[in-house]
Formats: structure tokens, C-alpha cells, sequence
């Protein structure tokens, strides 16, 4: 049997605090949630001290090792994990949703392609369809989700296998948004920049699909997502140093707007200690993840916007990319 989207919401937290108990969901508390100001814009650093004892933690549940791993997202799943599969009966396509494994935030989840597919390859309407109608769900339930992709190789990606994840965002609105809702647009359907932010960034405004049809609602977000991959794809065009290989970028979404940042690195090498500050699509809504207070404070030293413009892209916004003023 297949769920849909308010299936998959509605057994989610008993899944969850299920999976916690028999220890198949490993739960990584954290210490704080700073709240961090730079050029007005309020970044929230989570200190995770408990995420340094993963490896042990993974090893002592006799995970092998990296090398010999198997794929996580491949069937079969490990039941107190899976959550269902989902179908897409217009392109007969089909979906699990796994609980994350390694949890920071309850009840984090993720929709992988039953099928492989790889994770550096772009969204299909289909996914991005499946995407949206689990957001809408959670938000029809009083819940508030948001949800990433990380794609490519210096996305911050760890598995290569393709999974959009979706966290809980609670009361809150992830920076990033936040400044995107407070942006006023003279023409609503066009992509826009966040010009206070120090990196290339392409957003969209999406118009309310909550009465859309499937149809209008894969046409809709796939038409967004295919113009702002195409100002992705120009900006890198115009970086003569950007590494070779498939593009990697990061999506955020949320059912008011949908975010693509380009990126060139994956981790931030920290100039004084020379140590590795790796950064996901989480980071680039605004929300960092730090493991010790030691780095929670060398983050704040050599600030968030030098960090995010050290793995993303140099802004083109005076340029003309792709025919398209980068205006907003
Ligand atoms: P990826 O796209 O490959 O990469 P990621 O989210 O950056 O996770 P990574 O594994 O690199 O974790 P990190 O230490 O940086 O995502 C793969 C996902 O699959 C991850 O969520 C992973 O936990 C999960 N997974 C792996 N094996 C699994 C299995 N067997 N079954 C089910 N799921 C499995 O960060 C640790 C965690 O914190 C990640 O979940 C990350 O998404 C999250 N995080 C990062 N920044 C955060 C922030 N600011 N706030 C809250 N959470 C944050």
C-alpha cells in the first residue's frame, strides 16, 4: 500500500519516537541555538556537541566501514525507518520516505527515489511535485516544514544516492526566508536576488497551489526550479576558477518561496586554525551547525557572511545573466 502526503505526516512523530527507543534513530541533542546578527540579518548557529561522537557512536552499532557501506536509501530499508513508499501515478514513479537516521532536529525525514538515481543529477517535476504536497501536508496539519536538496559535489551532500530532506522548522522562519517574505517584487513571477547577502543566490516567489491540481502544481514549481537552475548554471558560467565536474548547488524550499545557491566548495577552511567548517543547504537558509563551543565561536570571529561567501559563488547582480536582470 502506498500513503500520500498526509499519511506520511500523520505517522511521522509515532514513527519517530518508535525508532528513537529501539535505537535505530540515533538523536543528537543540542546545546543551544544562537542567535547571531550580521548586516541585519539574524543567522541561528546550532552548537551540536554530541554530533563529534558520531563515528563512535555509528561504529558501536556495528555500521561498517565507509568504504563497504551500503546504500542507506536503497531497499530493503530497515523497517523502523521506513515510513512508506509513495507513488506518483501521473509519471508512475515511485518513492520511500525514510526517518533520518542521525537526527539533530526530531522527526527529520527523507524522500529517496525508489530507484537509483544519482544526487547530482536536478529535480524532476515529479520529484519536486512529491516535494511541495509533502510541505503542504505538513502545513494543512499546523505543521511547519521546510525542505533541502543538496546537489552536486561540493554541495555538502554525503550520500550519493537522491534525497530531498525535510526538517522541522517549528515556530520558526529560517533566516534566509524570513529576508526573501520581507522583499517587496514588482513583477511576482520573476527570479530575484537577495542583495544583502555577500553570495550568488536565485529565488522565486510561488504563488499559493494549495487548490492546484497535481498537474499545475509539478508545472508551476518545475518552471520556477528550471529558471533558477538556468541562472545557477550562468553564474558558474561566468567563474572562470569553478572546479570542473556536474554543477552543485543547493535548493531550499518552502511553500512561499523556492532558493537556489550555487556553490563552489563544500567546506570553509577557517584561515586561523586552518579546520574544516562544512556547510549544507541548511546553511545557506541561514542556519549553521557548529560541534563544539570552540567552533561556535571562531564561526562568529570570522562571521557567517564570509563563511557562505568563502563556499558559494561571487554575485553577478550588475551583470546581465541569461537575458535576465538580476534585479530585486
Ligand atoms: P546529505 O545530503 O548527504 O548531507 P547532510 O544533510 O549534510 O548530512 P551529513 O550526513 O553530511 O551530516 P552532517 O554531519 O553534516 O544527507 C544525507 C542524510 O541522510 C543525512 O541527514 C544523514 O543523517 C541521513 N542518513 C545517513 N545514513 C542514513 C541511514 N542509514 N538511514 C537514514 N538516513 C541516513 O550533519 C548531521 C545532521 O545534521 C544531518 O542530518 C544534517 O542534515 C543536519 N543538519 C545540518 N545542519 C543543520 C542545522 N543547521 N540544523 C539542524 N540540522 C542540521
Amino acid at each position: 500500500m502506498t500513503l500520500t502526503s498526509a499519511d506520511v505526516l500523520s505517522s511521522l512523530e509515532n514513527k519517530y519516537e518508535d525508532a528513537r527507543e529501539t535505537g535505530d534513530l540515533i538523536f543528537f541533542p543540542s546545546e543551544q541555538i544562537v542567535k547571531h546578527e550580521e548586516d541585519g540579518i539574524q543567522y541561528e548557529i546550532r552548537v551540536c556537541t554530541a554530533l563529534k561522537n558520531k563515528a563512535s557512536v555509528t561504529t558501536a552499532n556495528n555500521e561498517v566501514t565507509e568504504s563497504k557501506k551500503p546504500n542507506p536509501f536503497a531497499p530493503p530499508y530497515n523497517e523502523k525507518l521506513y515510513i512508506g513508499d509513495m507513488y506518483d501515478a501521473e509519471e508512475d514513479l515511485y518513492y520511500a520516505v525514510l526517518l533520518n537516521k542521525f537526527s539533530v532536529v526530531p522527526h527529520h525525514f527523507l524522500l529517496v527515489t525508489k530507484e537509483f538515481r544519482p544526487q547530482t543529477s536536478p529535480l524532476l517535476p515529479s520529484e519536486l511535485y512529491m516535494t511541495y504536497s509533502l510541505l503542504l501536508a505538513a502545513r494543512k496539519q499546523g505543521k511547519n516544514y521546510l525542505a533541502f536538496y543538496n546537489c552536486g559535489p561540493q554541495s555538502g551532500a554525503s550520500q550519493p544516492h537522491k534525497h530531498v530532506q525535510f526538517i522541522d522548522a517549528e515556530d520558526g522562519i529560517p533566516p534566509i526566508e524570513r529576508l526573501a517574505r520581507t522583499t517587496q517584487l514588482e513583477v511576482a513571477d520573476r527570479p530575484f536576488s537577495l542583495r544583502r547577502l555577500s553570495y550568488a543566490n536565485h529565488v522565486r516567489r510561488l504563488p499559493d497551489l494549495s487548490l492546484a491540481s497535481p498537474t499545475e502544481v509539478a508545472d508551476k514549481i518545475s518552471m520556477a526550479y528550471v529558471s533558477l537552475l538556468d541562472l545557477v548554471i550562468s553564474t558558474i558560467r561566468y567563474d572562470p576558477t569553478y572546479p570542473s565536474g556536474p554543477p552543485s548547488y543547493n535548493m531550499v524550499l518552502t511553500l512561499e518561496h523556492m532558493h537556489l545557491i550555487p556553490r563552489r566548495w563544500e567546506e570553509y577552511t577557517m584561515p586561523e586554525s586552518g579546520k574544516k567548517q562544512n556547510v549544507n543547504a541548511l546553511g545557506f537558509a541561514g542556519m549553521l551547525l557548529v560541534k563544539s563551543d570552540e567552533e561556535l565561536e571562531a564561526v562568529k570571529k570570522e562571521t557567517v557572511s564570509k563563511i557562505l561567501h568563502g563556499v558559494g559563488v561571487e554575485s553577478v547582480h550588475d551583470i546581465e545573466v541569461a537575458g535576465t536582470s538580476l534585479e530585486a
